[in-house]
């Protein structure tokens, strides 16, 4: 998509703090981070929201959760961090090109906002 953000950072159109990329997944750090590390796990490929996952992307999603929990391992995080997807502008969502984001390095509290 040509007007989406995170389609860019994908392209290297726009710069982000890449902590991992394959051919399918990348992972960059949050321009706003919420936690000591915050990172964002996106596919290159244009999916709106995790609404839009179908059987199609099932295989993808799980990779995005691999590859976030191998990060966070390597980050020093790997027994405590936070995995949030937001749906919708209701639920937060601001970028929509479907992200998980990883927080974590310091305690975290239940329920969310
Ligand atoms: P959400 O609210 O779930 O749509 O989260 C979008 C996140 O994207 C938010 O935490 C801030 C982050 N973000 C927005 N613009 C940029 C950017 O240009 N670069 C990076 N690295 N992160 C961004």
């Amino acid at each position: 998509m040509n007007d989406c953000l995170f389609c860019k950072i994908a392209t290297g159109a726009i710069t982000a703090d890449v902590l991992y990329e394959d051919d399918e997944v990348l992972a960059f750090r949050d321009i706003a981070p919420q936690a000591p590390h915050h990172f964002l796990v996106i596919p290159r490929r244009h999916l709106s929201g995790p609404a839009a996952i179908g059987s199609d992307e099932e295989q993808l999603f799980g990779k995005m959760m691999r590859i976030g929990a191998e990060l966070a391992e390597k980050l020093g995080i790997g027994t405590g961090f936070r995995v949030v997807l937001n749906n919708g502008a209701e639920a937060g969502q601001t970028v929509f090109h479907i992200h998980m984001h990883i927080l974590g390095g310091r305690p975290m509290h239940w329920p969310p906002g």
